[in-house]
């Protein structure tokens, strides 16, 4: 491991090489260099990276550095075939990392685990999808099985997916959204009504502030660098909070900005940056309110038309404003009073002001108060519903706003049911199904027998590592539809199979011919993608086909031809035209160049709350995360533990082990901590530790060990250390307030010295 530290800016030539050295590690460099010239374009395919917008603007070159990590990671020419699994017992396999097992290349053909001998085996298609049918047949009951869902599964895939789980009557629908998003969904669906960001890209060319709060855009939304930075050249503010100071946030030289790179020129990002304590942004926001309660009352600021004709609670919340104290915001938020009335001031002078957040607010306990907090912020002066101001929640993956939309959902609407109900002549099932943390809870227990995965990677993504390793074993079936081998295919059922499927990048040919698919990125738009590599895809199927094998199998005589709506996607369109809302004409408008915009109920101001008004909700400030912030004795201090991306990794994918913007290089079980801490614990950069988890008093038994010490410009009292490897520290029962997530930014833990020795 090698630590320096970064002085350049984010992307620039440092971007360029990294991009280059993926695209020969792929052994694909011709046909590569070609996929990412058809990145985001109309008539290629939809970068599998984040979630990020594209303006509809010709440009020869539409993807990022870490798009192209994602794409030449998928579009690879190593192959991993049944010689593989032969020689490697899966006892083996499970001992190597999480890198070792994605690199062995794209999955080929469909494997079943054999546990006598404890390998993988080829089996043909239709006998995998008997055996499917046969488990789930024998279940007493629908429920007793689990649909996951990662959210790069297309429009198309997840329509059809939930549209057979209904039918086979369950709404057991856990997805990688219920640990990433969830509380901005129930958040905003309160308080505006509507359970997504209110913003389109075209509103960050007319903001006056965007004040973007825990998010890493430099490597999660690279190409949302270049929207900041045209905002800052034409001198919006840029107001940021986040617990690390993120190179990305900072500065950014556009690697297609020729000027800036040959005269080594950046923007500057940020014109102010606050560093919070982990968690401590719901009272940075309420000292916000507070200032502006302050100022409002010497010149008013407030917009009263606007609270008046459209929200309600303004009085209460105001009044709960009041009564927090500025020494409790201060304890909590971690920032200085000047601080704080220093971003109120930016807040009260601009006309127009976007809010962006992701998993730095979305993964604590206090998530959805804390988002509910931001968005009475918005009501005061009323930034929703106009141009260039709004709240954007910046999502993940590619498509995990399109896979909710399509009906991925453990609480389904009741006017889903409805319209499944007419358009197919089924009952759906009425209750509520599982989400990621029930489902854990339910497999562990034998409730649930059986785990279908449509995507992702559940054992090595979700909480407590080793009890969810437990619940997957104990099922009696898992299924695996997957492009590359990793963790929860190494932790198989007592029968595990693996369907290899396409990926984005890949040409999808069926009987009508070539098919493209669909996705919604974070700000509504959806648009057509289509592969364009065709080789060595022989023995792979197609999501849909794959779920459209499954549901025959399951299913019999099915009044539903699954197998004819897979030969012309435009026909699982037809019904989702029919079904939901904003998919009017689908096939149709899916010709428009840049897509099209399925509209934003909140933003034509439309409220539909309960109250058909927008909610001022007033929370009282958290004391869960005071109880971790306690002065620190000497002895056994409590640190905050958040757990990051690096910028060599796509959640549980790891590209590489280096992290660039924070000079890390070649090692990912490292542990940021504060020089102050260091000092606190007596040890040095470098050295190793053990951690602990300790949500409990005498709760000791979540334990990772040597971890290297990496001195870092981080909040005394709070830590930073890179996931999955810290997955196994939280607790399945240590989620959020009415949104489940798993709180993977805000870990209670202790440090011992890796030797034993107890700090
Ligand atoms: N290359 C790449 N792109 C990705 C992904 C990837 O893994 N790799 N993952 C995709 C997915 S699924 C998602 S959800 C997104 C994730 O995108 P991000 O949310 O950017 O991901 P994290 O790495 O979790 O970064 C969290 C950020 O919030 C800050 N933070 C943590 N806790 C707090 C807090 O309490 N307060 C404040 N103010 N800041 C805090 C951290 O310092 C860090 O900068 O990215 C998507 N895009
Ligand atoms: N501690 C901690 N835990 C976290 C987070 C955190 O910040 N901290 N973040 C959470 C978040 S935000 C998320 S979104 C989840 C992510 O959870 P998941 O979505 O379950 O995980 P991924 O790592 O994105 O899944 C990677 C796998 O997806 C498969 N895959 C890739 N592309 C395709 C495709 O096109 N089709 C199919 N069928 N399979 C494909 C590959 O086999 C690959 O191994 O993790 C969560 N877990
Ligand atoms: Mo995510």
């Amino acid at each position: 491991m090698t630590v320096k530290k970064y002085h350049g800016s984010a992307g620039g030539w440092g971007a360029l090489a990294s991009t280059t050295k993926h695209l020969v590690k792929s052994e694909n460099v011709i046909r590569n260099i070609r996929n990412l010239l058809m990145t985001n374009q109309h008539d290629g395919f939809d970068c599998p990276g984040c979630a990020w917008g594209e303006l509809e603007e010709k440009r020869r070159f539409k993807f990022c550095e870490n798009g192209a990590k994602a794409v030449n990671w998928e579009a690879t020419a190593r192959r991993v075939r049944a010689d593989f699994f032969a020689t490697y017992p899966v006892s083996w396999l499970t001992k190597q990392s999480d890198y070792f097992l994605e690199e062995q290349g794209r999955l080929s053909e469909p494997l079943i685990y054999d546990a006598q001998s404890d390998h993988y085996r080829p089996i043909e298609w239709d006998q995998a999808f008997s055996l499917i049918a046969a488990h789930l047949q024998a279940l007493e009951d629908p429920n007793q099985a689990e649909f996951y869902t990662s959210g790069r599964a297309s429009n198309e895939a997840a329509y059809l997916y939930q549209l057979f789980v209904r039918r086979f009557g369950t709404n057991n629908f856990p997805d990688c959204s219920n640990m990433c998003h969830e509380a901005s969904g129930v958040a905003l669906k309160q308080t505006i009504g509507v359970g997504k960001g209110t913003v389109t890209l075209d509103d960050f060319e007319h903001a006056d502030a965007i004040f973007v709060f825990g998010q890493n855009p430099g490597t999660n939304h690279p190409r949302m660098l270049d929207t900041l930075r045209s905002a800052a050249k034409r001198g919006a503010k840029i107001l940021t909070f986040n617990n690390l100071k993120e190179r990305g946030l900072e500065r950014f030289t556009n690697p297609q900005a020729i000027n800036e790179m040959l005269t080594g020129g950046c923007t500057e990002l940020t014109h102010h940056y606050f560093t919070p304590k982990l968690g401590g942004d719901m009272a940075a926001v309420r000292g916000i309110s507070k200032a502006l309660v302050a100022m409002n009352k010497v010149t008013p600021i407030f917009d009263t038309e606007f609270i008046e004709q459209h929200t309600q609670g303004f009085d209460q919340y105001i009044e709960s404003v009041e009564k927090t104290s500025w020494e409790e915001i201060i304890e909590q938020s971690g920032l200085c009073q000047k601080e704080i009335e220093l971003a109120a001031n930016v807040f009260s002078k601009s006309q127009r002001v976007i809010l962006t957040w992701a998993m730095g607010i979305t993964q604590h306990h206090h998530s959805v108060a804390t988002i509910q907090e931001m968005t009475n912020l918005q009501l005061l002066t009323g930034q929703i519903g106009k141009k260039g101001a709004g709240v954007c929640p910046v999502r993940g993956h590619s498509n995990v706003q399109g896979d909710r939309t399509m009906g991925i959902d453990e609480k389904p609407p009741q006017k889903l049911l409805d319209a499944l109900e007419k358009e197919f002549s089924f009952k759906p099932p009425q209750g509520i199904g599982h989400n990621t943390v029930q489902s854990i809870k339910a497999m562990a227990e034998g409730d649930s027998k059986v785990f279908i995965a449509l995507g992702g990677n559940f054992a090595a993504a979700t909480p407590d590592t080793e009890l969810t390793k437990k619940a997957l074993s104990s099922c009696d079936l898992t299924v695996n539809i997957a492009t590359k081998l990793n963790r929860t295919h190494v932790t198989p059922g007592k029968t595990s199979l693996i369907l290899p499927c396409l990926g984005r990048t890949d040409v999808d040919m069926q009987k009508a011919g070539a098919q493209k698919v669909t996705v919604e990125d974070s700000f509504s738009m959806v648009h057509a993608s289509g592969g364009v590599v065709n080789s060595d895809t022989a023995n792979m199927r197609s999501e849909p086909a794959i779920i459209a094998g499954i549901a025959h199998a399951v299913l019999g005589k099915d009044p539903i031809d699954w197998q004819d709506l897979v030969t012309d996607y435009g026909k699982i369109r037809h019904h989702i035209a029919r079904t939901i809302p904003g998919f009017e004409n689908f096939n149709e408008r899916l010709k428009e160049p840049g897509g099209f915009y399925l509209g934003n109920s909140a933003a034509e101001r439309q409220w539909q709350t309960m109250t058909g008004k927008a909610q001022f909700i007033a929370h009282p400030l958290p004391e869960s995360i005071l109880k971790w912030q306690k002065p620190k004795q000497a002895k056994d201090p409590v640190f905050v533990l958040q757990t990051i991306r690096s910028h060599d990794q796509y959640n549980t994918t790891v590209y590489g082990f280096d992290d660039r913007y924070r000079g890390v290089f070649g090692e990912r079980k490292v542990l940021f901590i504060s020089p102050e801490d260091l000092n606190l614990i007596g040890m040095k950069s470098g050295e190793l530790v053990n951690i602990s988890a300790c949500w409990g008093e005498n709760e000791k038994q979540r334990k990772v060990t040597e971890f290297k010490l990496v001195s870092y410009d981080i909040p005394a009292g709070n830590l930073a250390a890179y996931f999955p490897e810290t997955n196994p520290l939280v607790a399945l029962d240590s989620y959020g307030e009415q949104s489940f997530t798993p709180i993977s930014k805000s870990i209670p833990v202790i440090l011992e010295k890796a030797s034993s020795l107890k700090i």
